[in-house]
């Protein structure tokens, strides 16, 4: 494979840097990739599976203090503090390169580093971004494999456009103690030490095609964001494309491939992608999104063939299981698949009954799969231009106040339902779960910069699209006065995409509330589901007193980022305010 001279150089420095006993590059072929799979296999490194059931698929067990995002310990190492922001970890880069050196300095003695090239984006695209990671882990390795275009094609577009970031990674000795995720956007170089896992390890992901991203997007004139990418066809053949962020583990590869329910013949969903999208301008003046990404790294609780039937059927070869369980018989097993296995090995590796009283799976455990393999699989994935956006969709998980679905007046509203998006924690990050926290964007541990000038270059991406995408936000997850869900959710969820679209159509039937748009519940295609009266309504209520409570703590999160934060998201504030105050209150 051609090398290129200053990758060989930054190559040759972390080398001495971390010496491995050798250095091993990828060219993505698929013999490699069996190479490597049987040197894991060897190593313990993965577990091999029931081959006539899950042909080519493998297990990893990670090491039980590793097993989510460590948000407390992911910095954002700009030469500023405040170009950080609040909502970031910030540390000088001097002293960051200096504290992490110390922890890569001799970490792969014994081991073998891996130069992992890989390409972000269709080659040849405007979009098209090319990383290198180093790293010591040949799980990484291999699961870099399935979530982007690696090898060869990246070293072509590498050649051809010289530029590229630099991800070092070394699991060293998985301390907690001594882990970092750090970001030096200004010399687009990514180093990560002391954890193996998804999000923490796998650099493409959440460090390069967000958080350095977001900060090129910024510069550059496009948006880094935290978001699915979906092409809704309807029965006459028409697709329309929406993109969608929800905090992790809030369903958005369920919405990815989302499968039609009954009533809707001739109606069918296609992903693009299900984490990460790139947005540019167009000179028609629409949106364009592409996913940067080329595989799934996928929640597995909950994932069933009632759930959604296009993970569960792509996860059935060439996948790699991350934490969950393994059955006698070495097929896959966790909570919310069918038929719970009498006794199995836990995520652990430890004896496990339905007695056990703990989970089987880890509740954050994960397949990793090309996104190819997904059914609903959307060949314009690989379109340089991307897809044209026609909504884009903030959702969260929220038991109540947020109904189940309204519009934006606006761009400059949309932003600010964005910005002050809020949900419950979940388990995709280390912490409590299920406190409400504000997580603007779902880009709250994702933005590589600080938020108020994210708000900002949103307000102004607006202003450069002569046909922006109309804004949406969504909650599937608001609870009734008994703590059931009110919404069915998962496929059922195209109702609600349907007068979306509408919408964007210009004919979806809606009334005006001080939040935004809302449907009448005559505008939603309801037949079929076994929904109250009752429920609909308070799906579809706007109360001005819980709204007021969110006001108050809405002023504090904005307040947070002082002067920097734009005007524009302060003027939304206010005009919300004084919206609701001309309401009565609901009864
Ligand atoms: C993910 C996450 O893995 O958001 O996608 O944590
Ligand atoms: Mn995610």
């Amino acid at each position: 494979m051609e090398t290129h001279s200053s990758l060989s150089t930054w190559v040759e420095e972390s080398a001495q840097l971390c010496e491995p006993d050798r250095v091993v590059w990828c060219d993505g072929s698929r013999e490699e990739r069996e190479r490597l799979i049987e040197q894991a296999l060897s190593a313990g490194e993965l577990l091999g599976l029931n081959e006539h059931e899950l042909p080519g698929c493998t297990l990893h067990r990670s090491n039980p203090n590793d097993v989510a995002r460590t948000e407390g310990l992911t910095f954002i190492c700009c030469p500023k503090k405040e170009d950080a922001g609040p909502t970031n970890n910030w540390m000088d880069p001097a002293e960051a390169y200096r504290r992490l050196s110390a922890i890569f300095d001799g970490s792969m003695r014994g081991r073998t580093m891996y130069v992992v090239p890989f390409l972000m984006g269709p080659p040849g695209s405007v979009f098209a971004k090319v990383g290198v990671e180093i790293t010591d882990s040949l799980y990484v390795a291999l699961n870099m494999g399935l979530m982007t275009r690696m090898g060869r094609v990246a070293m072509e577009q590498l050649n051809a456009s010289g530029e590229f970031t630099r991800g070092l990674h070394s699991r060293a000795d998985l301390n907690p103690d001594r882990r970092y995720i750090c970001h030096f956007p200004q010399d687009n170089t990514i180093w990560s030490v002391g954890s193996g896992y998804g999000g923490n390890a796998l650099l493409s992901k959440k460090c390069l095609a967000l958080r350095l991203a977001s900060v090129l997007g910024r510069e550059q004139g496009w948006l880094a964001e935290h978001m699915l990418i979906v092409g809704v066809e309807d029965p006459s053949g028409k697709i329309t494309y929406l993109c969608g962020a929800f905090p992790s583990a809030c369903g958005k590869t369920n919405l990815a491939m989302l499968v039609p329910p009954e009533r809707f013949k001739g109606w069918r969903v296609w992903t693009v992608g299900d984490d990460i999208a790139w947005l540019r301008p167009a000179p028609d003046g629409r949106l364009y999104a592409v996913n940067p990404e080329a595989g799934f790294f996928g929640v597995a609780p909950g994932t069933s063939m009632k759930s959604n039937p296009n993970a569960a059927l792509a996860v059935r070869r060439n996948t790699i299981f991350t934490n969950v369980a393994m059955k006698p018989d070495r097929t896959v097993w966790w909570e919310g698949l069918e038929d719970s296995p009498s006794e199995c090995l836990n995520w652990k590796g430890q004896y496990w009954t339905p007695q056990s009283g703990q989970p089987a799976a880890h509740p954050n455990s994960r397949f990793t799969v090309d996104i190819h393999q997904a059914p609903s699989y959307s060949p314009e994935w690989d379109n340089p231009n991307g897809v044209p956006i026609s909504a884009i969709l903030f959702g969260s998980r929220r038991a109540s106040v947020v109904p189940l679905v309204y519009e934006a007046f606006n761009w400059q509203h949309g932003t600010f339902l964005g910005a002050t998006l809020s949900s419950e924690t979940t388990a995709a990050a280390t912490g409590q779960v299920g406190v409400v926290r504000r997580d603007p964007f779902a880009m709250l541990p994702f933005c590589g910069y600080n938020m108020a000038d994210y708000f900002g270059h949103w307000v102004q991406m607006g202003k450069n699209l002569s046909q922006p995408p109309r804004v949406f936000r969504v909650n599937w997850f608001r609870r009734g006065a008994d703590g059931k869900f009110l919404w069915p959710g998962f496929g059922e969820n195209l109702r609600v995409l349907q007068w979306i679209i509408q919408r964007c159509d210009g004919v979806g039937e809606a009334r005006e509330t001080p939040i935004g748009f809302l449907p009448r519940p005559s505008a939603l295609d309801l037949e079929g589901l076994e929904l109250s009266q009752s429920a609909t309504e308070e799906l579809l209520s706007v109360n001005p007193l819980h709204w007021g409570g969110a006001l108050e703590s809405q002023q504090q999160f904005l307040e947070k980022f002082g002067e920097r934060m734009p005007r524009e998201m302060w003027d939304e504030h206010h005009a919300l305010a004084k919206r609701l105050s001309s309401q009565p209150p609901v009864p």
